[in-house]
């Protein structure tokens, strides 16, 4: 059988398109690989080697932007949406294999330390290291369905992990187990293809196994190993995996952690608490760091499934919309939806759509036409200027649950409380499109200026 694709294919990939920056010197992952990851929005960086963890290497900003998640997808930038879509729709259910090479290396129960991952600190007031790349795998107790979910784990001890749950499937699976006074068995997967992280940030249905959903978006079936000391399934080509459980009843003071909004303000509190079992390896590991705030790997992870939800969400509203392309914008909470408007109130429909779907991040959303370049802020500024009557275009719904890490908002439940953690809020829809394709002459006075032979006429013929 084939193998799947992994980190080390992806870090050729980005190598071959001239977009990795291999970093020979050591780099402290405490002291300065936060700064490195942070500053380099542009190149992917492998570490070659990491200070005081002999043996380790590292990656990180892999994909730096969503310029290199496009190359991950093979398609163009204004393609990448639709071909996560389209890829989405056939799943494909795991393959179990007898060996691979994340068990090169293994240590069990007291051999277990998990201080030993060369984990970097993301943010000066951050409470310690965390793994930041690490998906958590859990099954739901009653129906059986695998989940795979993005989670952060404050490293205490050897076999001690502090976990962040947002009140979506992992809290739901823990939530039940809890009831019965039973830990919640896991595994994690640290370092693989990226398709792995894109399936894991995808909120679906809770019946969705994210697992599967990796497996359509690499188009093959992932392969994986049983677990040793659970029913549960590692990735055979992850570098890092291990398994543990969620401790039932029991909760300590976890984070501050720079979160995706650029600010510490992110459910620090009482959190779970995760005991480490069993630990796996390759020979010769590379680690992967991943660096969280506005714009960096973490938001990446965070766009491209977000925007795909939402994308299919607002195609059937109103029976279908000529539904172009969506982007999350920076800080997560805003997004903008390009459609061809058909019929005056469309946008607005399409707009409420994109407000409340199963992503609670998006609180402002701007809708914009087909000849706004969605990837360039400065258009999607000037649509905003230039197509909106704030009295007409404009809505704010008040009093609406937003999402629970929106400093913004009123906290009306604190974060590792029973019923989980959320914020009260407001949203707000703004149509920068112009007048509908049902109304030709309105929509004629929107039509952007175009000099004759643009495109064609070339500054360096004239020097
Ligand atoms: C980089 C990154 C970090 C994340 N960290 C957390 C986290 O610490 N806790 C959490 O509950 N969700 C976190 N998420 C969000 C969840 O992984 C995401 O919402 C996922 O869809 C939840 O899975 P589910 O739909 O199976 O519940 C993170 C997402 C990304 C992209
Ligand atoms: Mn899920």
């Amino acid at each position: 059988m084939k193998r799947n694709p992994d980190m080390r294919d992806w870090i050729e990939t980005l190598e071959k398109a001239g977009e990795l920056l291999t970093l020979s010197k050591p780099v402290d992952p405490s002291t300065e690989m936060g700064a490195l990851l942070y500053g380099s929005r542009d190149k992917a960086l492998f570490f070659k080697e990491l200070k005081g963890f002999p043996g380790w290497r590292g990656l990180g900003m892999a994909p730096a932007n969503l310029r290199q998640a496009a190359l991950a997808f093979g398609v163009p930038l204004e393609g990448l949406i639709k071909e996560f879509s389209r890829r989405g729709k056939k799943l494909h259910k795991p393959v179990v294999v007898d060996d691979g090479p994340v068990a090169e290396v293994v240590s069990n129960g007291d051999e277990v330390d998990v201080t030993r991952f060369p984990a970097h600190v993301a943010g000066e007031r951050d409470g310690g290291r965390f793994i930041t790349s690490g998906l958590v795998i859990a099954r739901d107790p009653d129906t059986g369905i695998l989940n795979m979910s993005f989670h952060r784990m404050q490293i205490k001890g050897p076999r001690k992990l502090g976990l962040l749950l947002v009140p979506r499937h992992l809290y739901l699976i823990h939530q039940k187990n809890e009831a019965r006074n039973k830990p919640t068995p896991i595994s994690v997967m640290i370092g693989h293809h990226p398709m792995f992280y894109f399936a894991a940030a995808y909120t679906g249905p809770a019946d969705l196994d994210e697992l599967e959903l990796a497996g359509a978006l690499l188009e093959e079936p992932v392969q994986v190993l049983k677990c040793a000391t659970n029913d549960l399934h590692v990735p055979a080509y992850a570098e890092v995996c291990f398994e543990g459980q969620i401790l039932p009843g029991v909760r300590e003071e976890e984070g501050p952690f720079s979160e995706f909004q650029d600010y510490y303000v992110a459910g620090t509190g009482m959190n779970p608490v995760i005991q480490v079992d069993r630990v796996m390896t390759r020979k010769e590991p590379i680690y992967k760091e991943i660096q969280n705030g506005s714009e960096v790997e973490g938001c990446v992870y965070h766009k491209i499934p977000m925007s795909t939800a939402i994308y299919e969400r607002l195609q059937t509203v109103g029976g279908f919309t000529d539904l172009l392309n969506v982007m999350i914008l920076p800080g997560i909470f805003a997004a903008v939806v390009q459609i061809k408007q058909r019929f005056r109130g469309e946008a607005k429909n399409v707009l409420m759509g994109a407000l409340s779907t199963q992503y609670l991040h998006p609180k402002v959303v701007i809708a914009v036409d087909e000849d706004v370049d969605i990837f360039n802020p400065a258009e999607i500024l000037w649509a905003m200027n230039t197509r909106v009557n704030p009295a007409a275009d404009v809505f704010i719904v008040n009093e609406t649950r937003i999402h629970p890490m929106d400093p913004t908002a009123v906290e009306v439940v604190k974060p590792g409380s029973p019923l989980g953690w959320s914020r009260l809020g407001s949203k707000m829809g703004i149509d920068a499109t112009k007048p509908p394709v049902s109304e030709p002459e309105g929509r004629l006075q929107f039509e952007r200026i175009k000099p004759i032979n643009l495109g064609k006429i070339k500054r360096e013929d004239y020097l």
